[in-house]
């Protein structure tokens, strides 16, 4: 009955089941948690999807910016970019189905018995738990629904830049996606910054998303999430879970047993 959370796969399907045999991950009574961008620029997206679809039950997502990119480029009718690598998946029998399912993914998981949140980039500084998974709920409703094509087509384009509560429909959706999925870096004045993807020390004159104030004073709150390769797990609180070990740069895939807080990695062979 183990819980694991296990960081960005994009496609380094290898070390993912190499990852899982350590730890003896068993789907009838174990549940593993992704932090997103399953898939995008390593060799196997395809067969990470479907893997994990096959997984049912036992296998809870939050999507990424590859993710949604994934879905917006799918709705739009656009072919993928090359270095995405995502051809095989475009011209796959069940690429339908596999899309399908990435769109029945949320932004945000929280765990009431581990008090901890999951999402891909972070949690806005604007937001208690319980407004982030009310916004997350909203954003999700919009890639759900109906009108899903309308947020795919407007979801780019990088403002807002901050949050409020007299944003449109629309703005607060974007802010939404880029808090939950693209974040790292914020202004002096709490705006995300998109520009900047290395380390912290590369650029002091911004604040990580997860050193701001009110982020700090969440005591008895984790943070699970990715996203940010450059860290290399690194964030100096034991409360902000940093998973993302840059597998796919050739680096390592990190995956967290969530009772014990024991982490496990697996060394980047095929990107
Ligand atoms: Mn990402």
């Amino acid at each position: 009955m183990a819980d694991y959370a296990i960081g960005d796969l994009q496609g380094c399907f290898i070390e993912f089941k190499l990852l899982l045999e350590k730890v003896n991950f068993n789907p009838s009574k174990d549940t593993l948690y992704l932090v997103g961008d399953i898939v995008a620029r390593g060799p196997d997206s395809l067969s990470c999807l479907r893997f994990l679809k096959n997984l049912g039950e036992s296998v809870k997502i939050t999507l990424g910016n590859h993710d949604l990119h994934l879905l917006a480029t799918q709705f739009l009718n656009k072919s993928p970019q090359k270095k995405d690598r995502l051809d095989s998946l475009f011209s796959a029998a069940d690429f339908p189905d596999l899309i399908s399912f990435l769109r029945e993914q949320p932004l945000a998981i929280w765990l009431e018995s581990y008090q901890t949140l999951i999402c891909h980039a972070g949690l806005s500084p604007h937001w208690d738990i319980q407004t982030a998974l009310t916004q997350a709920d909203l954003a999700t409703q919009k890639y759900q629904s109906d009108n899903a094509l309308y947020y795919f087509k407007n979801m780019y384009g990088e403002g807002p830049f901050n949050w409020s509560d007299k944003l449109t429909e629309l703005e607060s959706f974007k802010y939404t996606v880029n808090a939950f999925t693209r974040m790292r870096f914020l202004t002096a004045d709490n705006k995300i910054e998109f520009n900047h993807k290395g380390t912290p020390q590369d650029s002091p004159e911004l604040l990580p998303w997860f050193q701001h104030d009110s982020i700090k004073a969440m005591k008895n709150t984790k943070i699970i999430f990715g996203h940010w390769a450059s860290l290399l797990g690194k964030t100096n609180n034991p409360s902000i879970i940093a998973l993302d070990t840059g597998c796919v740069w050739g680096k390592e895939l990190t995956l967290i047993d969530l009772k014990t807080g024991t982490f496990t990695t697996q060394k980047a062979i095929s990107a």
